[in-house]
């Protein structure tokens, strides 16, 4: 088996960059010959996911589906990235127990709410705050910040993409991907 296969799991709120620094981080994985996947709402939540939609019960089995797909992939030696907001720890320590603590790095993309309101790339708070979007999470559905993710990437105002990925990836290495 492939000794780099693991799970790269980034959570956060929506809006902190996620994907973006997914996306981004695959990319440079690539690029070294690393065999990666990523799986993200666009792949997972209308396919696999399709049934599910944003109650707690909702996310729970979403997170659920998911971190059972990430283990397969593992166990054909591929690294996975995950972008979920995951906003549930015992989601997250449930990844982290099926796959056991040196395949599962737990990503926290600490980007402040009002930094990701003010963003607001697809009009999603503002719908939120105006009652449209029922659930949503930092308005009033919760979002439980991890206690000791393996790499805690601190928000720094006006850094490109780039350099946060930089940051991240240099961490990853630190931890021996
Ligand atoms: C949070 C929601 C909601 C609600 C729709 N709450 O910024 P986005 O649009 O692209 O990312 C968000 C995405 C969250 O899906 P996840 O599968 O990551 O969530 S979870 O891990 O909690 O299961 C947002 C959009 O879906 N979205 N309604 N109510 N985000």
């Amino acid at each position: 088996k492939n000794q780099q296969a693991r799970v790269i799991w980034l959570t956060g709120l929506s809006g902190s960059g996620k994907s973006t620094i997914a996306n981004l981080l695959e990319q440079k994985l690539v690029a070294e010959g690393k065999h990666t996947y990523l799986l993200d709402g666009d792949n997972v939540r209308h396919g696999l996911c399709g049934d599910l939609g944003f109650s707690d019960k909702d996310r729970v089995e979403n997170i659920r589906r998911i971190s059972e797909v990430a283990k397969l992939f593992v166990d054909a030696g591929t690294i996975v990235l995950t972008a979920f907001i995951s906003p549930f720890r015992a989601d997250r320590d449930y990844c982290r127990q099926i796959l056991g603590a040196a395949e599962f790095i737990e990503v926290f993309i600490d980007t402040p709410l009002d930094v990701c309101e003010a963003r607001d790339p697809k009009g999603l708070y503002k719908k939120a705050r105006a009652g449209d979007i029922p659930h949503f999470t930092g308005i009033d559905s919760a979002y439980e910040a991890p206690q000791a993710p393996e790499i805690q990437l601190d928000y720094v105002a006006d850094e490109s993409a780039t350099d946060t990925v930089t940051r991240l990836y240099n961490a990853l290495t630190a931890q021996g991907l």
